[in-house]
């Protein structure tokens, strides 16, 4: 019978993830799934650590140095229009390797992982080379 009622439960709750799914789907553009990762991270509590691609179309970021506390971190990049070129932004370290997706000028690239350990990792751009030509900095979890 505990078996049964846990069943239930966890079906109940598929049944709201998907709902809210299909709304974030219907207002989004629906290219990329990491939307739905990101409200999903910030609905559970989760660290949201902004930054921004190099306005000017260099292979930087405006930061090189970020700090979050051991959990959930969403790491939110914008890409500003007048960047002119495709930026992205990844996490790597301590096993865990992930990347965002890659945006056209104007656009927005995340990254969220859970469960992040305290330790050193390197964010980058994952587009063409940029990571090989600086484009990089350290977060470091506490
Ligand atoms: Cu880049």
């Amino acid at each position: 019978m505990k078996a049964l009622m846990r069943g239930g439960v966890l079906r109940a709750a598929l049944v709201s993830v998907s709902a809210v799914t299909v709304v974030i789907v219907a207002a989004g553009c629906g290219s990329s799934n990491s939307s739905s990762t990101t409200t999903a991270a910030a609905a559970a509590g989760g660290q949201n650590l902004k930054l921004s691609a190099d306005p000017n179309g260099q292979l930087t970021f405006d930061k090189t140095q970020l700090s979050a506390k051991a959990g959930t971190v969403t790491l939110t990049m914008a890409n500003p229009s007048s960047s002119g070129i495709e930026h992205g932004i990844a996490l790597e370290g301590n096993g865990v390797d992930q990347d965002g997706q890659i945006v056209q000028p104007g656009g927005t690239s995340t990254v969220t992982v859970s469960g992040l350990k305290p330790g050193k990792y390197e964010f980058y751009c994952p587009f063409d080379s940029h990571k090989q030509e600086g484009m990089t900095g350290s977060l470091t979890v506490k």
